[in-house]
């Protein structure tokens, strides 16, 4: 099977913020080539505003895993982090989440792609922005960038840091 590029949502607001995005990515890296890894900024929560402020940052990459096993594999990666449930938005360690699937839409009771809050989410749209300002969302027929340009508040989400490097185990295939 081809690989089939992927655009992965990272966040965390608890505990040592910057180690769990760095420790989280380098798990991904098991089973996903990451390609483009954007800066990482810091972002007010939304929803549930009663909580730490997070850190943000997105990539791209590619995988063979079909959309349910990449799936499966965020959430063992969300697991090895140290994750436990809280509430749905609630504070959290690590969380990754499935931006792009290729160019595939798809609606099941477990899985949304493309994921669907990236169009009012200025903590993934400007991350997103700079790594792939040209990539078409394949549901609104619009690119990234004229969905960030057609979101009224970016405020909250202010740069932190370079885009982190991340060591790939070169041994285990993906
Ligand atoms: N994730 C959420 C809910 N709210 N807010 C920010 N700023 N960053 C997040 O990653 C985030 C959020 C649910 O996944
Ligand atoms: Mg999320
Ligand atoms: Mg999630």
């Amino acid at each position: 099977m081809d690989r089939i590029e992927v655009y992965i949502g990272i966040g965390s607001n608890l505990g040592d913020r910057m180690v769990n995005i760095v420790n989280g990515l380098t798990l991904l890296g098991r089973k996903i080539q990451i390609k483009q890894m954007s800066s990482i900024y810091e972002t007010v929560p939304v929803g549930f505003v009663n909580q730490p402020v997070f850190l943000n940052c997105v990539f791209g990459g590619t995988t063979y895993l079909s959309p349910k096993d990449l799936l499966s594999f965020l959430k063992e990666i969300e697991g090895l982090m140290g994750r436990t449930e809280t509430f749905q938005g609630g504070p959290r360690v690590f969380d990754a989440d499935i931006l792009f699937y290729g160019k595939t839409v798809l609606e099941s009771h477990s899985l949304t792609i493309p994921h669907p809050g990236i169009k009012a989410r200025a903590f993934v749209l400007i991350p997103l922005c700079e790594i792939a300002c040209e990539l078409l969302h394949p549901g609104l027929g619009k690119t990234a960038l004229e969905l960030l340009e057609e979101l009224k508040d970016t405020n909250g989400v202010v740069f932190h840091s370079q885009p982190p490097t991340i060591d790939i185990i070169p041994s285990q295939k993906c």
